[in-house]
Parts: structure tokens; sequence; C-alpha cells
């Protein structure tokens, strides 16, 4: 891209000759590697860590990368210091998982200034369409309908959906695209609904300490409460203590619907103490590095859809055994 295809080629020619002319004596240079930079939220997660290794196990130099890291510990702020500093590096392409959606265009506008092709995974950027090349990730607000969808089935299933619903809404980090698209959806569920209530909404910033904290004080303010929608797994499990440290039963006394879906949800469906978990798929290595493979053989024209979404699934306590073993994350 960057390096654009016909240099590279003229490159790979160079090497080429000069390495049949040393055939007898020397082995022929290893290809160039792409290098690329990703820009990653953080370790706040189950789902983010899954993510991380996806990155880390496809870009690896036997597949042609050299993958230069950077953790911004749930910071924009340092997300930009990486851009930045992977601009000075001179990388081929930006890959990043913007931590909230807005405030992204000056550094953008710095990387397209540099020639550096950037690359959107797992959550967005908004009023920057013309700076970045394509985006690929989960779609959150369908993910918070299918919450939504489930619940009311479940509701009519043991006969309470005529019952006041006291729902609390543990948020993810304020701003990011999945407590946006999560948000939107619960909250579009209980407009839909006249018995249906929001009782308390707060941020337990996707970390499992903080949905604990958080929901220990809810607890303590809000004397009913039917169902908690954990904006992800990890808030959810420090819910789960919180709860049973109240005396309560989680997955029966409360019903407890999440978002990701990763291994040890499952172990605490089949548990009985989470009743709903809407998938997120974290594994966007491989599906950026065919976007980036794309770039490399066919240029900007070869991407065929700027927003990628990937299709993901429900799961509850009646399949999550069955489909447990055939989980990757
Ligand atoms: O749900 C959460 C993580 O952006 C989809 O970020 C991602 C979310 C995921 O911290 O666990």
């Amino acid at each position: 891209m960057k390096k654009t295809v016909k240099t590279l080629v003229a490159a790979g020619l160079m090497v080429a000759a000069a390495s049949s002319m040393f055939a007898a004596k020397k082995k022929a240079p290893a290809k160039k590697l792409i290098t690329v930079g990703y820009a990653q939220v953080g370790a706040e997660s189950d789902w983010r860590l899954a993510n991380t290794t996806s990155f880390k196990e496809t870009f690896t130099e036997a597949n042609g990368y050299k993958l230069i890291f950077d953790d911004a510990q749930q910071k924009q702020e340092n997300q930009i210091k990486a851009i930045r500093s992977f601009i000075q590096q001179d990388v081929d392409y930006i890959v990043v998982a913007p931590v909230v959606e807005t405030g992204w265009g000056t550094v953008l506008q710095e990387a397209k200034a540099a020639g550096i092709p950037v690359i959107l995974s797992d959550r967005q950027m908004t009023g920057v369409d013309d700076l970045y090349l394509c985006w690929v990730g989960g779609n959150f607000l369908q993910e918070g309908r299918d919450g939504v969808k489930w619940l009311e089935g479940y509701l009519k299933k043991i006969g309470r959906d005529k019952d006041e619903i006291n729902i609390v809404d543990l948020q993810g980090t304020i701003g990011a695209s999945a407590q946006i698209g999560r948000t939107q959806g619960i909250e579009e569920g209980i407009a839909a609904h006249k018995n249906w209530k929001l009782v308390a909404q707060q941020t337990g910033e996707f970390t499992q300490s903080k949905g604990q904290e958080v929901m220990e004080s809810i607890l303590k303010s809000t004397p009913k409460i039917d169902v908690v929608f954990a904006e992800n797994d990890n808030m959810a499990w420090g819910a789960i203590d919180a709860i049973k440290a109240a005396g309560k039963k989680p997955g029966k006394d409360i019903i407890i619907i999440c978002f990701d879906a990763v291994h040890e949800t499952f172990n605490k469906m089949i548990a009985g103490e989470i009743n709903c978990a809407v998938e997120c798929n974290p594994l966007h290595g491989p599906r950026v590095d065919e976007i980036i493979k794309t770039l490399e053989a066919k240029g900007p024209k070869g991407i065929k859809s700027k927003i990628q979404y990937v299709v993901e699934e429900v799961f509850d306590q009646e399949n999550a055994a069955a489909k447990l073993p055939t989980r990757k994350y």
C-alpha cells in the first residue's frame, strides 16, 4: 500500500536478480515483512485478552508480518500517542480498536499525511469516515436487541411477561461503540414494554472489579431488581459476586444477561448463574490479516465493503452445555 505495489515489485525483482548472482553461496534473503502497528484498548476483559491473542497469533513473522503492539490501558490519550509513534516508525499499516468513538480527527489526519492506511477493528469511530479504509467488528446495537428479544421470550416462558420488571443496566466504557449500541438496545426494549422499568444505569467500565463495586452499591439502594443487563461478561461476573454477597441467587432471584460469551460465561450458564449470553466475537486477527492481504494484492479497490459486521449468536442455559465444546474463546 504505502510502499506502493510498484516499488514492492521493483524491490522484489532486484532481490531476485541479486540472489541469483549469489545463488551458489547464499540463500535468498527473506521477504520483507509488513509492519503493522496495533493500538489496542487495554486488557480490561477476557474478550480483550482473546482479541490480543488473536492478533499476536496472526501477525507473526511466519505469516509475513512484524507486529508492534500497544496496550493503551483504556485511555484514548495513550492510543493517540501510540498512533503517533507508529507514524514515526513509518509502519505499513495502522490498526486501531478505538476506546471511544469521537476525538480522532487530528491524529488520523497525521496518518493520512504520512500516507499510512488505517484499519479499524472492534469498536468504531465517528466523524472521520474519509480517514480510515474499513472497519470490522460486532454489531453492538443488534447484540443489545438480541438480548432484549431473549428476555421477552424468557419472561413469557416463565409466565412473568405481564409483571413489573425492574432492570439494572451495567454499562461499558461510556462513549465506546459496544456501550453505545448495547445501551441503545436495552433502552429501546424498555421503551417498548410498559411493564419494564430501568431502576439503575451506571458504568462498570467493562471490568469485573468495577462491575462488582457498582452492583454492590446498586443492591443497597434498589430494593427490587429482576434483571441485570451487563454490557459484558466480566461485569456480569462481578455483579454475580455482589448478588451472592447480598444473599440472593444470581440466575434465579435475578435474571442475568451479558455480552461476549467467553468460556467462563458458559460455565456460569451451565451452573445456573447466568441466564443468557449474547456472543461478541473477538477473533479479529485473521479478519484484519485478510483485509491487509487484499490491500497488498489489489489496493483499496479490493475492499468491497467499508463496514464489515461479524455474524453472532445468542446462548442460554438450554444450549450452553452442548455449545461449550465448540467455542474457540
Ligand atoms: O464486549 C468488552 C470489551 O469492544 C466489543 O470491549 C468490545 C468490548 C467487549 O472490553 O468485554
